[in-house]
């Protein structure tokens, strides 16, 4: 990614970061402006927001929602479930460090780039005749930035250095070459800012010399300046804030002096690569590649330029591994990116779509590693969930709302119509499932059961039987974020969503328990439960419905699509074994229409290859290629992308890129559905491309060629063994010269279950719009573990 000129605004400047420590990087000669964050500098502290009056409202709530006095129930649920007081802390700013050059505005030949290979940002220019170089990275292996100050010619570097914060309580030159700031976070919504930062910032020079001006440092004609920051918290884990951040901020510091520049360079580079370096993407490239990054989005609808493509999915990628790592905190609603200490809904952890959006190219997009934050943060909001269903419900298990932030608060945020929604937990635990079945490891489907157990308990305790059809359904509820026309509130029983998370949730819980042969008698249980869960219902329209009742709207373009869930992430809805509900889910998606917030449409990038409908996810990724403002920071409008390829909600949210991410993925591989599929969804205009290194179930990486539209050479890896059942729409596969085999009956693979669903009866007066799927074959081709096999398309 390349632009000609400085960042003027946070959306040109571009990111680093190493999941813990993140900077954005300005590239002004003049004034040159790193913006600092660190993933534990979060408002308040250590905290929880369950209504303990939670069981005095209940029953009315319930009764309101079944007499359909919707108003009742939504004024009584403010009252009682709602949060009496804490909505969620904020993640919150470091502060900046700031170069000054005098003298540097009249620059010429000015370049800057982020190399997403290489995990550097570098900026030249020239004033008179010298050239003049920065470089910048976040280390991952030494936990510091980075920056270096080169000049082609000796003696040229001078400029002043110094660290600045809103929320800063000192800022000082320690010696002539180390500045420190210490600050603390805000207190918000009554409990006090308890998160303690260090930043220390080491100025070494080559030649010339340093000398304090107050708190700043001035550096005069340096041949070469190398400058490191550290960064460190006094947060240990959620519940805890104990930690010495001044001693772990010399600790970094100290050890990381002692190592020269291109020892730190090259040990980031590794450590970035070992994930980075696993997927390759090309799409082919065009003469429209030749412009800057920022012009190469604004013409993209009107020109041909596959490589801003797979830049932007490579980008998504970058963003995950420098954004979220073992051992830290998950990506919140800005990745690790921020530079507002009162950010959009606090870029906190929305978790009705917006967290697991971030972490659907996790698997897929092999970087699995970096799926771990978000395990662990659903473990710890196992714990603290637990509490809040007991207070709120008087029931067992965990639950977690629509929201939670860095202290794992799991109750009702913001108010009913968004925020009563019980199901947080039981989406995200889907994510634990989810990586099982990438990796087959059962030491890790073993510490993750108890939770997806405990999550299944609290519902055991808290459906309801709904009165009319008896079903169990989840009620107080919401469709996410989401009102029925006509309704004055958003208070549902039952919403479709609602009842294929459970689906899942149960279907799963109950496999887990028999691969580790644990609690037969529980899941027998949980299995009568699944069977009283409302089916899938088709309504007037043809349209998958959104509630229990027909109540969509085909007005309705609510950027949330949540009842399609069971078609994207989920795979409760297929092409081949419920074509009804493929079309209804396909139905209310041309309802909802496409051009809506960046992460809307990353999602229905995603949903459209579930679709196997190429040409239509492609036209997604357009819209979401749409060059939006970067001074454009609020709220409205349609969605897009700023200059810095960061997703415009607007304003700037991490979910629309990853989610994007996911959707191409999803276009070239696929494997929820018994088998993995080939190339399910390429657009007309990727004519010839390739990809390696995705991951399917069952551990298998795939590489794909394919020309002329169509799939030439397949190369699979199989990790764990087990029978590998492709489909693909060629005749002819071969394997070392011979044809594969047909496949026959049940996938043997177990990491290939198809999920069993019926399609539901309709009425003769509904009419359906089935598609003409394109005809494809099935293969079996059974695999030794960590065999690679390729596959020649012949016709
Ligand atoms: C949900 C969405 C909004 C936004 C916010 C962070 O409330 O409905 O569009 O993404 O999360």
């Amino acid at each position: 990614m390349w632009y000609d000129k400085p960042a003027g605004n946070w959306n040109e400047a571009l990111p680093l970061g190493n999941g813990r420590i993140a900077a954005m990087v300005f590239g002004n000669p003049a004034k040159e402006q790193l913006q600092l964050n660190e993933s534990s500098f979060w408002s308040g502290g250590p905290s929880r927001n369950d209504n303990p009056d939670g069981l005095i409202g209940l029953d009315s709530i319930r009764q309101a929602i079944f007499h359909e006095d919707y108003r009742l129930a939504n004024r009584l649920s403010n009252k009682y479930l709602t949060a009496k007081k804490l909505h969620g802390s904020k993640f919150q700013v470091i502060g900046d460090l700031n170069l000054t050059f005098p003298g540097a505005d009249g620059f010429t030949n000015y370049y800057r780039e982020l190399d997403l290979e290489n995990a550097i940002q570098t900026t030249t220019y020239k004033l008179g005749n010298v050239t003049y170089k920065r470089e910048v990275f976040v280390s991952q292996p030494d936990q510091v930035i980075v920056v270096r100050l080169t000049a082609n010619k000796p003696g040229q570097l001078t400029f002043s250095a110094n660290l600045d914060s809103q929320l800063k309580k000192s800022s000082t030159a320690l010696d002539t070459n180390t500045l420190e700031m210490t600050g603390l976070s805000s207190t918000h919504e009554g409990v006090i800012g308890q998160v303690k930062f260090d930043t220390r910032a080491k100025i070494i020079n080559t030649g010339g010399r340093t000398s304090i001006e107050s708190n700043k440092i001035n550096v005069s004609n340096a041949n070469e300046v190398v400058i490191i920051i550290s960064i460190a918290t006094n947060f240990v884990d959620y519940k805890t804030l104990t930690a010495n951040e001044v001693m772990k901020c010399t600790k970094y510091l100290a050890a990381a002096e002692k190592k020269p520049y291109a020892r730190l360079l090259k040990d980031n580079i590794v450590a970035f690569q070992k994930y980075f370096k696993r997927v390759t993407f090309d799409l082919g490239t065009s003469p429209a590649a030749q412009l800057p990054t920022n012009e190469r989005i604004r013409n993209f609808s009107k020109s041909y330029d596959p490589e801003l493509i797979s830049m932007y999915y490579q980008f998504g990628r970058y963003l995950l591994v420098c954004s979220s790592q073992p051992g830290g905190q998950p990506a919140n609603l800005q990745g690790i990116w921020n530079n507002d200490n009162n950010p959009a809904w606090d870029s906190k952890y929305t978790i009705n779509i917006n967290t697991e959006m971030n972490y659907w190219p996790a698997e897929k997009c092999n970087l699995t590693e970096m799926h771990e934050p978000l395990v662990q943060m659903i473990k710890e909001l196992s714990e603290s969930g637990k509490e809040t269903a007991k207070v709120m419900y008087g029931a067992n298990g965990w639950v977690a709302h629509h929201n939670t932030d860095i202290w794992r608060i799991a109750g009702v945020v913001d108010f009913a119509d968004a925020g009563q929604w019980p199901m947080g937990g039981a989406w995200l635990s889907q994510h634990l499932w989810e990586k099982y079945l990438y990796s087959g490891d059962l030491k890790y489907l073993e510490s993750v059961y108890p939770v997806l157990k405990s999550a299944c308990n609290f519902y055991q305790d808290f459906l309801i039987e709904e009165p009319i059809h008896k079903w169990l359904v989840v009620s107080p509820s919401v469709s996410p974020e989401n009102t029925p026309s006509g309704h004055s509130s958003a208070l549902v029983a039952g919403c479709t969503i609602d009842n294929q998370l459970l689906f899942d949730l149960f279907a799963k819980t109950i496999k887990a328990a028999k691969l580790l042969k644990k609690d037969e008698a529980e899941m027998a249980n949980l299995q009568k439960i699944l069977d009283c869960l409302p089916p899938m219902q088709i309504g007037r329209l043809g349209q998958l419905q959104e509630w229990l009742e027909d109540w969509d709207n085909p007005k309705d373009q609510n950027r949330h699509v949540s009842h399609l869930y069971g078609l994207f992430p989920s795979n409760q809805i297929s092409p081949f074994n419920t074509p009804k509900l493929f079309d209804a889910a396909r139905t209310s998606l041309l309802y909802r229409g496409d051009v809506s917030t960046g992460w809307s449409m990353g999602w229905k990038v995603n949903l459209w290859a579930r679709l196997l409908d190429g040409n239509h996810a492609r036209k997604l990724i357009s819209d979401q290629l749409t060059l939006v403002d970067p001074a454009k920071g609020g709220f409205g409008g349609g969605g897009g992308t700023y200059p810095n390829f960061f997703d415009a909600h607007p304003p700037f949210q991490i979910d629309g890129n990853f989610g994007c991410t996911s959707g191409i993925t999803e276009m070239l591989l696929q494997s929820q559905d018994g088998a993995i599929d080939i190339l399910p969804a390429l657009p007309d205009d990727w004519k010839n491309g390739s990809v390696t290194g995705l991951k399917a179930y069952g551990g298998f990486e795939v590489s794909i060629v394919w020309e002329k539209n169509q799939a030439k050479k397949i190369t699979i890896k199989s990790h764990l063994g087990g029978n590998c059942r492709i489909r693909v729409p060629n005749e002819v596969c071969l394997l070392g010269g011979q044809k594969l085999q047909a496949a026959s009956g049940e996938n043997t693979n177990p990491f290939f279950e198809a999920v069993r669903i019926k399609d539901p009866l309709i009425s003769v007066a509904v009419k359906l719009n089935p598609v003409n799927l394109k005809s494809t074959y099935l293969y079996d081709l059974p695999t030794e573990k960590g065999k690679t096999y390729t596959i020649i398309i012949a016709r």
